[in-house]
């Protein structure tokens, strides 16, 4: 049987019941070109003069990679024209970006982290771009956007995705209906429908964390690795695998695919951030998709969707995956 692309899945669910809004169909095609832009500019490589990193900081203080660079002003130049949003934010950027007067402004609010897991680009490892829509508050049509604008809860989110541009470049997606996985037919230009409901098991052996902060987690935390590692003869009765790809979307898309447990935890190296990750543009897009493929995300205390924001670039604690792996480290936390 022919399968489906993106467009007849997009068209199949504005027809279906809760039909899925026209302009958030848009957003979505919209968001799907720019990551082929994406991927195809990755996969030159040293060939496309796009690696290796830039002279300039972006405002998480992190060296910038030229894919970086490239990879937002891709994002940004497709999505202004389309009328369909009111604003965008990315990790690559201090403020948020209006806009322009020349264009019609929509009704949502896009965010991404434009390529994330940059460190892997010149070591050639799997590397993607987090997506998160929210609705504008409706007022906007009448006043600038503004920052605060952005500040809504994960729950609020509209749909979320992620590409993956890694052997194969896939874009998974939820529309708040499950989640859906498309693989890109290079050839067509299309995205094909390859996996049409993925799901996460509720249980698991693998766990995905940078082991060289141990020494530096809280003692919750420590209990629950030292569990793991204990393996068969411990307290959990199982052996564990680890994996660890220093690429979000990468050790996220192992856990939709086959299960596991990501987490990057508070830690004391920077007592004052509760994690490294971004709550805005990665935790709550990822935290979205994996809840609605059956799984869990806390911060280690409280669901990731229902924290309130207070800062457009706020970080995070994740402990996100398998549905009872998660409750057991955040069970660890309440313990203490
Ligand atoms: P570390 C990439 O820089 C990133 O934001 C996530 O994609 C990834 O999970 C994490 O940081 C890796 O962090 O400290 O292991 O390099």
């Amino acid at each position: 049987m022919k399968r489906k692309t993106l467009t007849q899945y997009l068209v199949e669910q504005q027809r279906a019941e809760q039909a899925l809004e026209p302009e958030v169909r848009l957003l979505i095609e919209v968001v799907s070109r720019a990551c082929k832009t994406i991927s195809h500019a990755v996969s030159k490589g040293a060939l496309g003069g796009v690696l290796g990193s830039l002279e300039s900081e972006n405002v998480q203080g992190e060296v910038q990679k030229k894919l970086d660079v490239m990879s937002n002003e891709v994002l940004l130049e497709a999505n202004e024209w389309g009328g369909h949003l009111a604003a965008m934010a990315s990790e690559e950027m201090e403020t948020i970006h209006l806009i322009p007067n020349r264009y019609p402004k929509g009704e949502f609010l896009l965010l991404f982290d434009p390529l994330d897991g940059s460190s892997n680009i010149d070591v050639n490892v799997s590397i993607g771009t987090i997506f998160s829509v929210l609705r504008a508050p409706s007022e906007v049509s009448g006043r600038e956007v503004t920052e605060q604008d952005f500040l809504q809860k994960g729950t609020t989110q509209v749909c979320a995705g992620y590409a993956v541009y890694g052997p194969q470049t896939m874009l998974i997606l939820t529309i708040g209906r499950g989640v859906v996985g498309f693989t890109l037919d290079r050839e067509m230009g299309s995205w094909i429908l390859t996996h049409d409901n993925m799901t996460i098991p509720e249980d698991t052996k693998e766990f995905a964390i940078n082991m060289s902060n141990m020494r530096h987690w809280a003692p919750p935390m420590r209990r629950y690795i030292d569990e793991c590692l204990a393996g068969k003869t411990g307290p959990r009765g199982k052996d564990f695998n680890m994996r660890w790809i220093a690429s979000m979307v990468a050790d996220v898309h192992r856990l939709l695919v086959r299960g596991g447990v990501f987490m990057y935890p508070w830690d004391a190296r920077e007592p004052g951030k509760p994690g490294k990750l971004r709550l805005m543009y990665e935790a709550n897009p990822m935290s979205m998709l994996v809840e609605q493929a059956g799984g869990a995300a806390t911060d280690g205390h409280q669901r990731i969707l229902d924290i309130q924001p207070t800062a457009l670039h706020q970080r995070v604690g994740v402990v996100l995956g398998s549905k009872n792996e998660v409750e057991r480290v955040t069970k660890y936390h309440h313990e203490g």
